[in-house]
């Protein structure tokens, strides 16, 4: 993230599949496994559950961006370690990793900033969901992504993405998996701001004015559209569980998995 104002400061704390680093009383967490996509696999929703109770404490932090590096926001799920973990309930596995990271991040007393700088699938469009804000790239993309391998919706999919586009265009686009362009992301309301040359700008300056605060106001605010629009958001995130779990059983999901690294290896 480039820093844009000389009273800024960025310091790197770690270099590892999350980087963390501070600008302008925000701090940025920025998805680092670009030869995998930015995929999560359990260390890196394990370090971003951390990191977010890290600036959850963190008085000198009123805001928080959660972006990629290099060209991809995130895959979703890795899919090696589903691969590899064949046998791993994915009901258990949705308990330990995304429901309490969507949850973490909707129980956050600061605002969240997707800053989604490309192709943004499966689980990752719903943590991207479940930010307060998010800002595309113009190249950026979205894609429900789970029907590719013969899974259901989870990571709050299933609620968040009828709320924003209503129904019918969610289940088109689950149902499809077509990519939805920033430019239509931005129509539908998904993406709150696009921007091209101009994309680092609008994410700095977005985070910088939402740090100010009032920060009190914007936890009770935060908390208020918590209650009126997703009171049953915890309950979304267990029923997505179990019908995950049914979706693994299928053999079309095992096949489509193998497909994905087939067309790997032979490309
Ligand atoms: O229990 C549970 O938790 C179940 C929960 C599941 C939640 C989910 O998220 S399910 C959905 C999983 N995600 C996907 O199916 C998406 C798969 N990936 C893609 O469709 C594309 O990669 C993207 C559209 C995201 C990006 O495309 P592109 O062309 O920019 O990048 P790429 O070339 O496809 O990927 C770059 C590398 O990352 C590539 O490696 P290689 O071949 O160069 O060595 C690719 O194999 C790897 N990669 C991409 N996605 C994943 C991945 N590796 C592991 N897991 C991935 N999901």
């Amino acid at each position: 993230m480039t820093v844009t104002s000389k009273v800024a400061v960025a310091f790197l704390t770690d270099m590892t599949a999350l980087l963390s680093s501070t600008q302008n009383g925000s701090v940025i967490l920025t998805l680092n496994r670009p030869e995998r996509a930015n995929a999560f696999d359990f260390e890196l929703t394990q370090s971003l559950r951390q990191a977010l109770v890290q600036a959850e404490d963190d008085p000198q932090a009123g805001c928080v961006v959660i972006t990629g590096a290099g060209k991809v926001f995130s895959a979703g799920q890795d899919l090696t370690e589903m691969k590899q973990g064949e046998n791993i309930s994915y009901r258990e596995h949705l308990e330990k990793t995304y429901n309490p990271l969507i949850l973490q991040i909707r129980n956050m007393g600061k605002p969240v900033i997707a800053a989604v700088n490309g192709a943004c699938a499966g689980a990752a469009f719903g943590i991207a969901l479940a930010c307060d804000i998010r800002i595309a790239k113009t190249s950026a993309y979205f894609v429900v992504g789970f029907s590719g391998i013969a899974l259901a919706p989870d990571s709050g999919v299933s609620l968040f993405l009828p709320k924003y586009i209503g129904l019918g265009r969610a289940q088109e686009y689950f149902y499809t998996n077509k990519p939805i362009p920033a430019a239509l992301a931005y129509e539908w309301g998904i993406a709150n701001r696009v921007g091209g040359f101009n994309y680092q700008r609008l994410v700095s300056q977005m985070a910088a004015d939402l740090a100010r605060g009032p920060r009190e106001a914007f936890a009770l605010g935060k908390m208020a559209f918590n209650q009126a629009y997703l009171p049953n958001l915890e309950e979304v995130l267990n029923q997505e569980g179990i019908l995950q779990e049914e979706a693994r059983t299928h053999e079309e999901h095992r096949r489509r998995v193998d497909e994905f690294f087939d067309r790997r290896k032979k490309s």
